[in-house]
């Protein structure tokens, strides 16, 4: 038995959390590795539409365990949020035993999300455009060595601990600002919110996937955020702190690499990205902002206008290539319907030649879009339930993908909801 992985491949949103859900029947254990509430992950089923952003997305099934791994960052507060409007919705996480956190996943602090918002200010044109969850300082932290980590919080000097490292930021912000912000209140919603995290149980991750690989159980690992914000093989410095592709399941588990089975990676049937940072298929025009309408392509955390455009094949080629991916899942097909002509960049023309891969330096140097025209198809698909209704120019469409990509799309998604999605294969 094997660990599954369902990834991003463009720059986030591909609709992830739907796509767990509908697998997480299946599963044992959904597991999140990496980043931290910088993520919305959105799910929709029986008319009601959730927004996760710390939480696994297979908290909807009964006999599902999730856990919030080690590799990932976590904000009390934020968490603290989640959990209760999840309890108000009917969902009592506390109650069902279906969360449990991993011990060595960092905590956000509140000075690193003032960290956060003080170092994009500081680069003003040029800023990431985080989220503002904290981020980027918390994963300097864990890399620098001051972090705090989950499993501190029971220890009886977790205060002096916290107030030692935010000591360390708040004289990074005077320098940054003249003058220290008053945490009073802050410091106390952090502390109501780990009262509450540490009614859950606060465990050993990686004995425990281990244990379920052991036991034969099936383990699906969570990815956030996708491939091209991936901090060592995105379009760096525009990308999230933490690694997005496959290799991060295992450092943010604690798995072997030869524990991983099928890796799933999920891709829109157009491409979206949030934030600054190249994009060289982006649609600076009407057709953009009718993707973005029909799409209602907006941050699920920020709220966020997210920039649309085409697919980009060099881009998934590359995503594919750095995972292993194995199957395919595409997203949103439905939001093309009715579009005379889609396109599909193949290549890019960059300092005068014709390239077919993603560039070093991408974020100084234009990549072009070379770009192939598509028919689009007519009909409304969000009905659909059967392969035979798949309009033939979506079919045509899809198996030219799989062409290019050599790699099978095995799900099809047409609409937000768990029941709008096809196994094609
Ligand atoms: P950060 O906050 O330090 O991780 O930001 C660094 C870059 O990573 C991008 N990023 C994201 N891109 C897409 N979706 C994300 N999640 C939210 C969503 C975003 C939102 O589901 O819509 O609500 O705005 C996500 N998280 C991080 C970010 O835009 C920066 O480009
Ligand atoms: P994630 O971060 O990858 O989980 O994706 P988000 O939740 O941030 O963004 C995906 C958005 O698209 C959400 O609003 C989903 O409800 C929605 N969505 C997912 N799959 C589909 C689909 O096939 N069609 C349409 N129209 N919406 C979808
Ligand atoms: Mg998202």
């Amino acid at each position: 038995m094997a660990v599954d992985v369902l990834l991003g491949l463009q720059w986030g949103d591909e609709g992830k959390g739907k796509i767990v859900d509908v697998l997480s029947a299946d599963y044992d254990l959904i597991a999140r590795f990496q980043g931290g509430p910088n993520a919305g992950h959105t799910l929709e089923f029986d008319g009601k539409k959730f927004v996760l952003n710390t939480i696994p997305s297979g908290i909807f099934f009964e006999n599902t365990l999730n856990l919030i791994g080690n590799g990932v960052i976590i904000d009390p507060i934020t968490l603290k949020k989640e959990i209760e409007k999840l309890k108000d919705a009917g969902h009592d996480l506390l109650a069902k035993q279906n969360l449990v956190i991993a011990k060595k996943a960092h905590l956000i602090l509140p000075t690193h999300q003032l960290l956060d918002a003080a170092s994009e200010k500081k680069m003003g044109e040029g800023k990431i455009g985080s989220t503002l969850k904290g981020i980027g300082p918390t994963y300097m932290d864990k890399t620098g060595r001051n972090g705090l980590r989950v499993g501190d919080v029971t220890l009886p000097d977790f205060k002096e601990r916290y107030k030692k490292l935010v000591d360390k930021h708040l004289t990074m912000l005077e320098s940054l600002y003249g003058e220290k912000p008053d945490l009073t209140e802050r410091d106390q919603a952090f502390f109501d919110a780990v009262e509450l995290i540490k009614k859950f149980p606060l465990v050993d991750s990686e004995h425990l996937v281990n244990n379920y690989i052991k036991e034969g159980k099936k383990v699906l690992a969570e990815g956030a955020q996708g491939a091209m914000l991936d901090i060592d093989f995105g379009s760096y410095p525009f990308v999230t702190s933490s690694n997005t592709t496959a290799a991060g399941a295992c450092t943010g588990l604690g798995i072997a690499p030869r524990q991983i089975g099928e890796v799933i990676g999920i891709f829109k049937a157009y491409c979206t990205r949030v934030g600054g940072g190249p994009f060289p298929t982006e649609l600076d025009n009407e057709t953009g902002e009718e993707l973005r309408r029909i799409g209602h392509e907006f941050g699920a955390t920020t709220g966020r206008p997210r920039r649309t455009g085409w697919i980009d094949l060099p881009a998934l080629k590359y995503a594919i290539m750095l995972s292993g991916v194995t199957q395919l899942v595409m997203t949103k097909a439905d939001v093309l319907s009715g579009f005379e002509k889609i396109y599909a960049c193949t290549n890019y023309n960059y300092l005068g030649e014709t390239i077919d891969f993603m560039p070093y330096d991408i974020c100084a140097v234009e990549a072009v879009p070379v770009l192939k025209e598509i028919d689009g198809w007519k009909e409304d698909i969000t009905g659909i339930t059967e392969l035979s209704e798949i309009p033939a120019r979506l079919k045509s469409y899809i198996e030219y993908l799989e062409g290019e990509l050599g790699v099978p799309v095995k799900y099809l998604s047409v609409g937000p909801d768990r029941k709008q999605t096809l196994v094609l294969h």
